[in-house]
């Protein structure tokens, strides 16, 4: 009996599984490799376990950070990307890249740790106290709560299929302290995990649905696609090109549909977009909704009369959620479904659509020709100090020579110029500030962007904007990742000129001049470049991307270059009075 003795032991071991352990396996048999986090009670050691494991956990200096990362991880991957905060603080700290998740449709699932229930209800002022299931609800796709480690299997695999089915979205996972501990028989714990199968099902468009669009699309005269984020989401890549490449139709990527063709296509009308929205007379939408982003679809940005009024075109809209058609206008024909499915169905009917009337592919080109003259004499100007045209024309350079590098963007000015100056070449290049224009995605987006794709990545971003996740920089350093910050500094928030009419405090707008913050990235062991020349800039660029170190380059922009609020002053109130 007695040699037998340690066998036992380890087999009645071995026999008992608990909360964390649950948890890192319904991860990993969904196929999860990855958590962005931040650790602290009572996921420390989930943190711990989940890495001995052999999933990859990436800590960030704030939660928030983790949160964009994960939800822009979700983008580029289809797979939820997992962001783990601590209670209360670092809950809503995550919460806001949860609510960008949703909106901007990534699949991503927070899970927080969360107090005692019992505490909480009864508000009796636990450790972190906070009943976060109830405030995460309302910003998320699907909020749950696993109170039983039997449990974990089945709370992870909903959060799994939540965020990835139909429109996908952000899900919040609450799994309170007590959870991690409780110990189950092993045998039940493995029986009691699901692997989700097929989590973002097909949905075949139906065929009448298909017809209705073809023939308005036969029926146009100057029609028109957009492609947008929910595009580029779908990876039906192929689908899309021969779509527009079969119908000949002008096409305009949104913001984080470049790409999807290349900029350069002959077919893109980007460099005429004020021209081809209210000359258009048929729409054609994918995975684009009419949202302030394409002014709602109606008012003059469409050739409407006044700001509220529809110019006249029909619209075609291809998007998975049936929700969304007539959001602002009417839809004359919604087709529902996945867009590879819609895609692959309307190129299987399309026949021999005739190319569209040679008078509206001459006239897009022209009004082309004549914009990217124009901008090809602004950014052959090389002023001293240097400013955001004569920076970009480098920053275009550096990304044509690199077309597989990924490239984040936000800043307001520093956003609008670069959108419309530097060309991508490739599908799910670009990543920016997505549907709210929101200033924070940078340093997160760098670290998924360089860890999911394992490419090289450009961030070109506003000195403001650079500021709201500026210490992940040492994020960067600490995983020695590939990601070549360009910081286009203009002193401040729009412009760096601002005065404060009575003196004293600076203007709000206004930031330390000449800030260095290049150090920041010295200040961790990566590579800080202060460049007041393109030439200078250009070079930093070019040994960032050779050396793959986490360089950062502090680009110093004329002051006085950029505008209110960038492309949309037209939105800000007070703007508008002066
Ligand atoms: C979370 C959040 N806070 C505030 C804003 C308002 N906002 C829009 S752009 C911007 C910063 C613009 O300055 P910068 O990034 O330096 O770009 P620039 O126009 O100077 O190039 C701010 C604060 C926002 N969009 N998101
Ligand atoms: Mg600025």
């Amino acid at each position: 009996m007695g040699t037998v003795e340690p066998q036992v032991a380890a087999d009645a071991q071995a026999a008992v599984t608990d909360g964390f352990q649950l948890v890192i396996d319904a991860l990993k048999l969904n196929g999860i490799d990855t958590i962005y986090g931040l650790p602290g009670i009572p996921i420390t050691d989930l943190t711990r376990r989940a890495q001995a494991e052999g999933l990859r956990v990436l800590a960030f200096r704030h939660e928030q950070n983790a949160g964009y990362a994960a939800s822009i991880a979700g983008f580029l991957t289809q797979k939820p990307g997992i962001c783990l905060t601590v209670s209360a603080p670092g809950f809503l700290n995550g919460l806001n890249a949860l609510a960008h998740a949703t909106t901007n449709c990534f699949p991503m699932i927070l899970i927080s740790g969360s107090s005692e229930r019992e505490i909480v209800d009864l508000q009796q002022g636990d450790y972190e106290e906070m009943d976060q299931l109830a405030i995460a609800r309302p910003l998320a796709k699907a909020a749950f709560r696993v109170l039983h480690a039997e449990d974990i299997g089945v709370g992870v695999a909903r959060a799994i299929r939540a965020a990835l089915s139909g429109r996908p979205g952000g899900v919040y996972l609450d799994l309170p302290a007590k959870l991690f501990a409780q110990s189950l028989d092993a045998a039940a714990g493995r029986r009691s995990l699901i692997k989700v199968v097929d989590p973002a099902p097909k949905q075949i468009p139906a065929p009448d649905a298909v017809q209705r669009a073809l023939a308005l699309l036969k029926g146009a005269t100057r029609p028109l696609i957009v492609l947008g984020k929910g595009a580029a989401y779908a990876q039906a890549d192929a689908e899309i090109r021969a779509l527009v490449e079969r119908t000949g139709i002008p096409y305009l990527p949104m913001s984080m549909a470049k790409g999807l063709l290349p900029d350069t296509h002959e077919q893109c009308a980007s460099a005429a977009r004020s021209f081809v929205l209210p000359a258009a007379d048929v729409v054609m939408l994918v995975g684009a909704r009419l949202n302030w982003l394409l002014s709602h679809g109606k008012g003059k940005t469409w050739g409407g009369k006044g700001h509220k009024d529809w110019g006249g075109q029909k619209f075609i809209q291809v998007d998975i959620s049936p929700q969304e058609a007539d959001s602002n206008v009417r839809i004359d024909a919604p087709v529902v479904g996945d867009i590879g499915s819609c895609i692959a169905a309307m190129l299987a009917g399309l026949g021999n659509l005739p190319k569209p009337p040679a008078d509206w592919l001459t006239a897009i080109h022209d009004k082309k020709t004549a914009n990217v003259a124009r901008m090809a004499e602004t950014l052959a100007k090389n002023p001293s100090p240097m400013n955001f045209h004569s920076a970009l024309a480098v920053v275009r350079d550096v990304v044509r020579s690199n077309p597989d590098a990924m490239f984040v963007n936000e800043g307001a000015n520093a956003l609008d110029f670069t959108r419309s100056i530097v060309d991508m070449y490739k599908p799910r290049k670009r990543i920016d500030v997505g549907t709210w224009g929101v200033m924070g995605v940078g340093m997160g987006y760098c670290v998924a962007a360089a860890v999911v794709t394992r490419q090289q990545v450009i961030a070109v971003e506003g000195d403001s904007a650079f500021g709201f996740s500026g210490m992940e920089v040492e994020t960067l350093c600490r995983y020695n990742l590939p990601v070549c910050v360009v910081i286009l500094n203009n002193n401040g928030v729009y412009k760096g000129t601002d005065v404060n009419p009575r003196g004293g405090d600076v203007a709000p707008t206004v930031f330390v001049k000449d800030a260095r913050y290049e150090k920041l990235m010295e200040a961790f062991g990566g590579v800080g470049v202060y460049a007041t020349t393109p030439a200078e800039l250009r070079k930093g660029m070019e040994d960032a991307l050779r050396s793959r170190k986490p360089t950062l380059i502090n680009a110093m922009i004329d002051e006085t270059a950029g505008t209110e609020s960038g492309r949309i002053t037209s939105l800000n109130p007070s703007a508008k009075k002066k």
